[in-house]
């Protein structure tokens, strides 16, 4: 079903960054087919923040801070299972930039940054993937009077998905526009997608 924007929602564009397009470290399939649509949403809310993944060169999620391990590999960590990745969008960076023109990135009132701790990865726009360190954007929304979030961006199965199961969880409604995104691979897009359908997320196909 088609939304409409509402001056009560808060348009989120996440990781639209260099390293997940096509050619970038960590390149989602069919990235950058979503820029067209993510300028056109930004244009048609009132409020709209960007997220930006933005890691210290040694962070932990990376596979080449753990001896013999390769990307795409997955380990046991604190806070619980954690996808070893390429090195990617380490800060400042030109894999790091977010790949929008400027009438997104003068329209955009925030941009939250995450993944910022060396220890803790962060795919969420609202906490951290121990579920409890929080980015400011639960605030940002409340102080606002912000309801709903609209997400889009990359990557679907990850920090798009892993954002809108959370605003979920902090009690704001979620809608997601599956035009404007594309995932890493295929077996968690159908998980992500089959939790966002359970916990009430409503899945857009064709917002702008
Ligand atoms: C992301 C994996 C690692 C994402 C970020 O933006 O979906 N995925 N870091
Ligand atoms: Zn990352």
């Amino acid at each position: 079903m088609p939304i409409t924007p509402k001056p009560t929602d808060l348009l989120c564009l996440i990781d639209i960054q260099n390293d997940f397009l096509p050619g970038g470290a960590l390149a989602v399939p069919g990235g950058d087919e979503i820029l067209v649509s993510a300028h056109m949403l930004a244009m048609q809310f009132d409020n709209v923040v960007l997220t930006q993944d933005w890691h210290p060169i040694d962070h932990k999620s990376f596979a080449a801070e753990h001896e013999g391990r390769e990307p795409f590999e997955v380990i046991e960590v604190d806070y619980g299972q954690q996808v070893l990745w390429p090195v990617h969008c380490v800060q400042g960076t030109p894999g790091a930039e977010i790949a929008l023109g400027p009438s997104v990135l003068d329209k955009a009132q925030a941009i939250f940054r995450k993944g910022f701790r060396p220890g803790i990865d962060s795919y969420s726009a609202f906490l951290e993937n121990d579920g409890t360190t929080p980015t400011g954007l639960a605030g940002f929304m409340r102080e606002r009077g912000l309801t709903r979030a609209v997400f889009a961006g990359l990557a679907l199965d990850y920090c798009v998905g892993f954002s809108a199961l959370d605003a979920r969880k902090l009690g704001f409604e979620a809608a997601v526009d599956l035009g404007s995104c594309r995932g890493i691979a295929d077996a968690s897009i159908t998980e992500r997608m089959a939790e966002m359908e359970a916990a009430g997320v409503e899945l857009i196909s064709n917002l702008s």
